[in-house]
């Protein structure tokens, strides 16, 4: 992994992977791409949409590429609300991915999501290989994403990769329309107002990840030998369980005025019940040897301190 072009890098992961990879690999290694500019210059970067094929083969190809994380993508929320541009972008956009990758002979990382899953998947753990019936736009493009990679890593030979993220916390980059949006927006509010109104309902248990570990991972799994994986584009990957209530207790430890109060949204909601409590990252921890370093209150503090720091 010495050039490398990243698809969706103004987003919520995308920013903090720039970032990283620019560390590990040098700036001007890493060609920053998506449909809206980053917010401060760090690199290079380019206007790239990845439902148009010509012009991300072109990025590519100038950049003489050998690695893309494609992390263009619209997320949950929004996807329910313009499920037509969601197939678009996520299964359109990903398909131009492999197909430039193929030609280009790039190795691939896609994330897949807990949204991969459904109602009828076991909700406690949720194995690594089980149905997969998920009844959002959102996570039908995440199984087909999933099940493409598949494809074009056995067909075609393609070094294809990817992790089922859980729900991602983060104080740099707001996230972009998803359902564990709540679990950013406590913090924020924390800082601001000391209270938060919760679009989720007490009790709504999902499985959640600090950044740093998110990052780490996407990292780790392209770096490791190919021989070691088995289920390549799809590792469940899991950090900590979270409820509102259990991030609010974790608050309470450092301001103990903090008060949470619930307005559920039922969209967001039904969405949340669809997907899993927890994950078995068993696989991902024995193919590849993953491993969270981040708790609750570890992110907590993290959360707190850097986001005081800039609000
Ligand atoms: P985000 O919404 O924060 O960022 C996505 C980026 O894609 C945005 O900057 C947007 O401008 C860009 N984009 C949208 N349409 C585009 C197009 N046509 N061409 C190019 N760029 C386009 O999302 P994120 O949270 O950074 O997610 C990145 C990936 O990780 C997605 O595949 C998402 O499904 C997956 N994921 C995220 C989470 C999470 O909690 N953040 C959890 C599970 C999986
Ligand atoms: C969302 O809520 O849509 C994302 C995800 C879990 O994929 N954060």
């Amino acid at each position: 992994m010495k050039r490398i072009v990243v698809t969706g890098a103004a987003g919520q992961i995308g920013t903090e992977m720039v970032t990283r990879l620019r560390e590990l690999y040098g700036t001007e290694a890493v060609l920053a791409t998506d449909i809206r500019s980053p917010g401060a210059e760090t690199g290079p970067f380019a206007f790239v949409d990845v439902t148009d094929g010509e012009s991300l083969d072109a990025a590519i190809a100038r950049h003489r590429a050998d690695t893309v994380f494609h992390l263009a993508a619209i997320l949950s929320a929004v996807g329910e609300q313009r499920p037509q541009l969601t197939y678009q972008v996520n299964i359109g956009g990903l398909f131009n991915v492999l197909e430039v990758a193929r030609a280009r002979e790039c190795a691939v990382f896609t994330p897949s999501s807990i949204a991969a899953f459904g109602p009828g998947t076991p909700p406690d753990p949720a194995p690594q290989d089980t149905i997969q019936r998920p009844n959002t736009m959102y996570g039908v493009s995440k199984v087909a994403g999933e099940l493409l990679c598949d494809y074009y890593f056995s067909r075609f030979g393609l070094d294809t990769r990817g992790v089922r993220y859980p729900g991602l916390v983060s104080h740099v980059t707001a996230p972009g329309g998803g359902t564990t949006d709540y679990a950013v927006e406590i913090y924020y509010e924390a800082v601001l107002h000391n209270r938060f109104e919760c679009f989720v309902a007490e009790g709504t248990q999902l499985d959640m990840m600090y950044m740093p570990d998110a990052i780490r991972a996407a990292i780790e799994l392209m770096e490791a030998p190919a021989e070691l994986l088995v289920h390549r584009n799809a590792f469940n990957i899991g950090a900590m369980q979270l409820t509102p209530e259990r991030i609010a207790d974790s608050i309470r430890r450092r301001m103990p005025d903090f008060e949470l109060t619930y307005n559920v949204d039922p969209a967001r909601q039904a969405i949340a019940e669809s997907w899993p409590r927890r994950v078995d990252d068993s696989a991902a921890r024995e193919e590849w040897g993953w491993s969270p370093e981040y708790d609750l209150d570890a992110m907590t503090d993290e959360m707190l301190d850097e986001l005081a720091r800039k609000l």
